[in-house]
């Protein structure tokens, strides 16, 4: 047959690679000489794959077997980077694929680069979603991701003259090998129609007669979810959990009446309409632009979860111990039709009276708040909910109503009553879904334990009030698999030696290095890895985007999505300062601490400014590029398309971690956790997760500058004037003009116009007001690295002082707080 099997027995170089080459030649179809990069990494990847289908069999079975509660995560968002490595390092499979690769004369590193990283997600929240499915995984907790299969992921960013300019994601064009469809358990989902009296024979109803509750909905249209799964494995253990995306197709009666109907062009429109749901992922992380295909999006995928899930926790069992079999988790608002899609099931479909379905809807509902800035808070319009969702908006408003009955019963306001409506009346009628999701969620946290403050205190301030015990905190982690053990290889090895290999799923071991940050051999070990890595760094970059970088400077690190609250403009206004000092002569370029500003980013295609900021930190790059005067001392290195493959490059080359952000507006950053897990010393604001960094790592070994939230929040109200802040200081005067002038556009004043004319008129996340605190921060940090040993101590215990911040502690987080959900190891059946 030629057909190996056997994956029970510990595979062997050579049983591997005869697995490899059956994938190549009787799954693919091609032999070993015509067999393109692609076609060996997609043979590699299915021969990996195999390994973890016994587990996850085992997983299920275990998990469906008894009477567990499993926890349904529920996101629009799975940034999950590239599969092979950590699927490698889960099955304990890495050293012998590279063997029998060796064996055949083929590279695993080479087979590994030809991976299309699937960017299901835009930043931070898809990055966090895909940290907790590992965690989950590797914690045995039964969980199911649910999310949808973009067919377009996060758009390939490239730059023309400066300029991003953005290209289709086609991550699928050659097919991915980790997925396995299964389009035999698609699950219809209705869109539109009305709603109307159910027939009195309960037709249309699970149960028999409709409940006193129920009514009909008819939809106008409906499509397909097809089920993806994707294989998510545990590190050092059996557990093999569920990535669940789906992907929208047109029903087949959708198709087939109109194709009766003789107009086969517009069945052919038709099935493209529905299948444009699970299109592509729209590119913007914070302002929802309230587009009809969003929420055709969003109900889409939460629709079908809901039936996979009620299916696969209650079977036919008892509706009224869905609590108890299952727990949901709103990944943001994107989720959040889920509570009146849930209360639709319960009522209309299975005939439960309105109480005891809100009673166990609310039992089974929670949701994570991921931001402060308010134009980032999703709302509907009631227009386009009712003409998409009729049923859904009847729900929505039968919860609102009793929500604000009971607000006046217990002595509301009408001010308050009004301020905490489900409902905006202005400047249009629309839903307010954060709203919503508190009003049905058991328990809502933040992101971080200042975040969740500002939550309680500001934006849900009326909600937690009334009901205090229902806010928590959560804070963000970053799984130490991908982010330290794959991306640091030699500072992996270099811990393992120190404090032994278990840190990897106990982070809090990393507390062992401690000891070691004053003996000069562990420091030398620890600098040459941070030298090695910004080798490996240099190596990348050059061949990947042509660039030119010295090993020997300050890697000065600020990725992440371009934003203005983010500031970005602040990093920039420091290097234009520091060209500006060099080249008036007021200092001498022998004085400049050699610096590489790396900076990665991409921009929300319609986001004007941020555009306009890409530009400028380009121009900026080419500028002093050209400018001898600044030759191996400073330059800004900024590769285009910023993802998670990159990071893990970049990442680990970090001396310097920017996290600048204005005060009570990143919720809580992950990136500034793996910065500070790979040994990168932070110069940041108080605010997100920098506060818990900086309380954990002492503020000796953090670069703090800038206002604190009640100080940014006073300088608003009192009436925030940028221009003084201009008129006041030389140096930033000297910048901003600089940039006006023209210097970094050809002479053209006009280029940046939008960015100077705000800055001084606008700015509205306060980048003048800090920028003299953040000059003198970085004025600590350039004393501080000109001492490679305090340099490296500080470093050094960065990392042992951060395993706080591993997913593995959210994910016990949640658990405790949250879900109970026990952990279930899966057992053995083979
Ligand atoms: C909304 C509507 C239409 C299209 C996209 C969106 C949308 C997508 C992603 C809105 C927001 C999105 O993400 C917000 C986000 O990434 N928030 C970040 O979450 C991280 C994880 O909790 C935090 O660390 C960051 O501070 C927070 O900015």
């Amino acid at each position: 047959m030629g057909r190996v099997t056997d994956t029970h027995a510990a595979p062997t170089p050579s049983s591997f690679a005869e697995e490899f080459l059956d994938e190549l030649h009787f799954e693919l179809g091609v032999s070993r000489e015509t067999a393109s990069p692609t076609d060996l990494y997609v043979a590699l990847a299915r021969a990996v794959r195999r390994h973890l289908v016994e587990g996850w069999f085992d997983t299920l079975s275990t998990q469906l077997g008894g009477d567990s509660k499993f926890v349904a995560y529920l996101s629009a968002e799975y940034l999950l980077g590239r599969q092979l490595e950590n699927a490698l390092l889960a099955t304990g499979l890495t050293e012998v694929a590279r063997d029998a690769l060796d064996g055949l004369g083929l590279s695993l590193d080479e087979l590994s680069e030809q991976e299309v990283e699937p960017g299901l997600g835009n930043g931070g929240l898809g990055r966090l979603a895909a940290c907790f499915i590992d965690s989950l995984a590797t914690m045995d907790v039964p969980a199911v991701g649910y999310g949808i299969r973009y067919e377009y992921g996060i758009f390939r960013q490239t730059f023309v003259d400066g300029r991003q300019v953005e290209q289709a994601d086609d991550w699928l064009a050659l097919g991915s090998p980790w997925e396995i469809p299964h389009p035999e358990m698609a699950v219809t989902v209705g869109f539109g129609g009305h709603t109307e009296e159910p027939a009195g024979t309960g037709e249309g109803t699970a149960d028999g007669a409709p409940g006193p509750d129920a009514r009909q909905w008819v939809p106008g249209w409906t499509v397909e979810a097809v089920p993806y799964n994707y294989l998510v494995p545990g590190y050092g253990t059996r557990n093999v959990n569920t990535l669940r995306l789906w992907s929208a197709r047109a029903t087949k009666a959708f198709n087939l009446e109109i194709f009766n109907s003789g107009d086969y062009e517009a069945a052919v429109r038709g099935q493209t309409y529905a299948e444009n749901i699970s299109k592509v992922l729209y590119p913007e992380d914070s302002t929802p632009q309230g587009k009809e295909l969003r929420l055709q999006q969003q109900y889409f995928f939460v629709a079908a979860s809901l039936a996979d899930t009620i299916a696969r926790a209650l079977g036919d069992g008892d509706l009224h111990a869905l609590p108890d079999r299952v727990v949901f988790q709103l990944n943001d608002t994107h989720p959040v039709i889920a509570i009146p899609e849930m209360m639709r099931l319960l009522v209309d479909v299975h005939g439960l009276g309105w109480d005891e379905a809100w009673d166990l809807t609310r039992r089974s509902f929670n949701y994570t708040c991921h931001t402060l800035l308010p134009e980032a808070l999703e709302i509907w319009s009631v227009d386009l909910l009712g003409r998409l969702l009729p049923r859904h908006l009847e729900i929505i408003y039968r919860i609102n109503e009793e929500f604000l009955a009971s607000l006046r019963d217990s002595g509301g306001n009408e001010l308050q009553v009004r301020r905490m409506s489900i409902i905006q009346e202005q400047p249009e009628r629309a839903v307010r879904m954060a709203y919503l999701a508190t009003v049905g969620s058991t328990k809502v946290n933040g992101v971080a334990a200042l975040h969740s403050q500002l939550l309680r205190d500001a934006v849900l301030h009326d909600f937690s009030d009334l009901w205090p015990e229902k806010f928590t905190n959560v804070t963000n982690g970053i799984t130490p698999r991908r982010f330290v053990r794959l991306a640091n290889p030699g500072l992996s090895a270099l811990l393992d030696e120190t404090v032994g290999t278990g840190w990897v799923k106990d982070l809090d071991q990393l507390r062992g290095l401690e000891a070691h940050a004053e003996d000069p051999e562990f420091r030398r070990g620890f600098r040459d890895v941070k030298a090695a890595n910004k080798q490996r760094l240099v190596d990348l970059l050059a061949t990947r985007d042509g660039l030119h970088l010295p090993t020997d400077a300050l890697y000065d690190v600020m990725v992440k999505r371009l934003h203005e609250y983010k500031r970005q403009m602040l990093k920039v206004l420091h290097v234009v300062t520091l060209y500006d000092q060099v080249r008036s002569g007021a200092l001498d370029p022998a004085d400049v601490t050699p610096r590489v500003v790396v900076f990665g980013a991409k921009a929300a295609p319609g986001y004007r400014m941020a555009k306009d900021i890409i530009a400028l930190v380009n121009a900026v790059a080419a500028t002093i590029d050209a400018d001898p005067a600044l030759a191996g001392r400073l330059q800004i290195a900024f590769p285009a398309n910023y993802n998670v493959t990159l990071a893990e490059k970049l990442i680990p080359a970090a001396d310097l971690s920017e996290q600048i952000s204005l005060a009570g507006k990143e919720a809580s950053g992950t990136g500034n956790m793996k910065f500070a897990l790979n040994g990168a010393l932070t110069i940041g604001t108080l605010d997100g997760a920098n506060v818990e960094i900086r309380d954990l790592v002492g503020d000796d070994n953090f670069f703090l500058f800038g206002m604190t939230e009640p100080e940014a929040e006073a300088l608003g109200q009192a009436g925030y004037d940028p221009g003084s802040f201009y008129e006041q200081d030389p140096a930033l005067k000297s910048a901003i003009d600089l940039i006006a002038s023209g210097a970094f556009s050809h002479g053209d004043p006009t280029a940046f116009e939008s960015i100077v004319s705000d800055l001084l008129w606008k700015d509205r996340f306060m980048v003048l007001a800090d920028y003299r605190a953040y000059l003198d921060a970085q004025s600590r940090v350039e004393a501080a690295y000109a001492d490679p040993d305090a340099w490296t101590r500080s470093a050094i215990l960065n990392v042992a002082r951060s395993g706080f911040f591993s997913s593995d502690r959210s994910i016990r987080d949640y658990l405790d707080r949250i879900w109970h959900a026990p952990a279930v190891p899966a057992r053995s059946n083979g």
